[in-house]
């Protein structure tokens, strides 16, 4: 059975609210400027809009440290802008998904002023804390986790002499689930806004909520790191499948949407339990095998070749493996922490990168699952100028990062001239910058000309990469981008449900990537020349000899007598017949 949804024939568009649209002039986005620029998005052909965090927060990781589930940071907004949002969303058959974060809250909560407060704080127990141990008449953490923003993921908290978990930022403090008015805080949090109109929600790295009792160290991946990646024991810990549970049940009587990211699980059997169907669980979950495929030995800033064989692969596996288990896949390739695809992993060079944005939104768009695009990808934006110095850049992981490496490596340039050049290609401030809406100054993202300055530079690449630009124009990646989006909703049957198949030995070949989708009588092959070459390959080879429409191309020479396919650099071409 197809266990057809709502949610399976969507498409989601990510907004990062600091940087989508200022409204008030004070370099910040905000929820005004996000309803000025509703039709953008509904034009664009999503009907979901997933909104990152705008709840109260010290902002010390852009919003993911709260401070306050049930109101609005004041640099975005009150709550009634919100209820306009919602309104302003639903009347255009739109629906509003928000970014629940509660793998941890912010140092700044209540909730954590209070636990550690004293040790006999009825709030004591709502986080992690730890006495630690000694060693060598020492007193150290309990165990040998790193955070993932550098240094160890326990912090020394001396009133009440004990230490605190922050798998984030020492200001990221994590929520203990063990303790049940933890769980019930968080699911009232849930109906706060269910309760005025909210359609769901992204759940911030919700399979780390559940950690392994005792807190064992993790294994040693790196010896010669201070701190181990201790995901192990907290990435699928032993109540996950009960905490999500639990979740489904705040959100079923709402028919309420949930996607969950899910770092550092790779086995789809496993992620099967939290995305099966009749699981009761999460409608779909981001893992992150692909946008780690670029990720060295020593992490997200070490260096490993884009490979497209292992591209093609993972993306072949996921594919498979939900549609053989009744799971369902959230497609994304962008989002507010990885880096943009056109730079990454095609090509940003000005005669390659219209035809880079449309190819990934034809990989992406033609495929099973929910597509998500972020915010910019349909413009096909690029990552920031090499040349940008590091005190342009924002992000915590970055900059804590660098703080790590540069005190480590001192008397290493080269090595420190590696992770320069990792920076340029994945640091998440690529992707933060203000969404380029025009080639006004600041790319059109604040109204009012006021004298203040984005709180993150402008991407220079606004005067070329801009929504007015191309909004007129039917050859650009917006209206590839919305042509892609038709074709998904004229043929739901074959792109939302129907079978994947790499096409036959693609898998080998150095340039193509082609796919096909089948359902019933109807199939369509996207043939895609991943390369800045000039190549051909025989219709018999990609399996389209005989009566083919064409339903979307660029840069690919088709003619119905040739035997051969011609594509130009990045060309496509996207076949159906029935
Ligand atoms: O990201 C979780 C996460 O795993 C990322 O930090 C990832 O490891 C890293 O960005 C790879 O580049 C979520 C949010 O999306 C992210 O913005 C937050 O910083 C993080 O959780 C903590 O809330
Ligand atoms: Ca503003």
């Amino acid at each position: 059975p197809d266990n057809r949804a709502w949610w399976k024939e969507s498409t989601v568009y990510q907004i990062y609210p600091a940087s989508f649209k200022d409204s008030n002039g004070d370099g910040i986005g905000d929820i005004p400027g996000i309803i000025s620029r509703v039709d953008h998005i509904h034009k664009l052909g999503a009907n979901v809009v997933w909104l990152g965090p705008i709840f109260k927060s010290p902002q010390i990781d852009m919003g993911y440290d709260i401070s306050d589930y049930c109101d609005i940071d004041p640099q975005y907004g009150t709550l009634a802008d919100v209820q306009n949002l919602i309104e302003e969303l639903h009347k255009r058959g739109m629906k509003l998904v928000m970014d629940l974060v509660v793998n941890h809250s912010s140092s700044e909560h209540e909730w954590f002023k209070q636990s550690r407060s004293s040790k006999d704080s009825p709030y004591r127990n709502w986080y992690h804390w730890h006495p630690g141990k000694v060693v060598d008449g020492k007193r150290v953490p309990p165990n040998n986790w790193g955070s993932y923003f550098g240094g160890s993921a326990w912090e020394w908290d001396e009133p009440t002499q004990e230490y605190y978990l922050h798998i984030f930022a020492k200001e990221q403090p994590d929520l203990n689930w063990e303790c049940q008015d933890v769980v019930d805080a968080v699911h009232d949090a849930m109906r706060f806004w269910l309760n005025r109109g909210v359609d769901g929600f992204r759940m911030d790295v919700i399979n780390f909520i559940s950690k392994v009792p005792g807190y064992p160290d993790a294994s040693i991946q790196d010896p010669d790191a201070p701190y181990q990646n201790g995901s192990e024991h907290y990435a699928k810990g032993p109540r996950l499948h009960e905490f999500l549970h639990g979740l489904w049940t705040v959100l079923k009587p709402y028919d309420g949407f949930s996607v969950g990211e899910m770092p550092g699980v790779k086995e789809p059997t496993e992620i099967l339990k939290s995305v099966g169907f009749s699981r009761e669980e999460l409608n779909m979950i981001f893992h992150f095998e692909l946008v780690e495929i670029d990720h060295g030995s020593e992490g997200k800033f070490s260096h490993r070749d884009f490979s497209l064989r292992r591209f093609k692969e993972t993306t072949e596996k996921w594919q498979n493996f939900m549609y053989q288990n009744s799971g369902w896949n959230a497609l994304y390739l962008e989002n507010h922490d990885q880096s943009r695809t056109v730079s990454r992993w095609c090509s940003d060079a000005p005669e390659h990168r219209v035809a880079s944005a449309k190819l990934l939104a034809a990989c992406l768009g033609f495929q099973a699952g929910t597509p998500f695009i972020y915010q910019g990808q349909e413009l096909g934006t690029v990552n920031v100028p090499k040349e940008w110095d590091l005190s342009e850049y924002r992000d915590i992981e970055l900059l804590n990062h660098w703080k790590e490496v540069s005190q480590q490596y001192s008397d290493n340039p080269k090595k420190l001239a590696q992770y320069r050049i990792e920076y340029q290609k994945k640091a998440r401030d690529n992707s933060r910058t203000p969404m380029q809406w025009s080639d006004s100054p600041h790319g059109g993202f604040m109204d009012a000309e006021g004298t203040a300055e984005p709180w993150i530079k402008t991407n220079p690449s606004y005067k070329i990469i801009n929504a007015a630009q191309q909004e007129g124009d039917p050859e650009s990646p917006l209206a590839f981008w919305q042509n892609v989006l038709r074709l998904r909703k004229e043929y739901v049957d074959l792109f939302v449900y129907g079978k994947f198949e790499l096409v036959n030995d693609t898998l080998n070949d150095e340039e193509i990537f082609a796919y096909r989708r089948s359902y019933g009588k109807e199939e369509a092959v996207v043939v895609l020349n991943w390369s800045a070459k000039e190549v051909k390959r025989s219709k018999v080879a990609l399996e389209v000899s005989g009566e083919w429409v064409t339903l979307a191309s660029n840069n690919v020479e088709f003619d119905e007598g040739a035997s051969d396919i011609r594509f130009l650099p990045w060309g496509l071409i996207i076949l159906y017949r029935k």
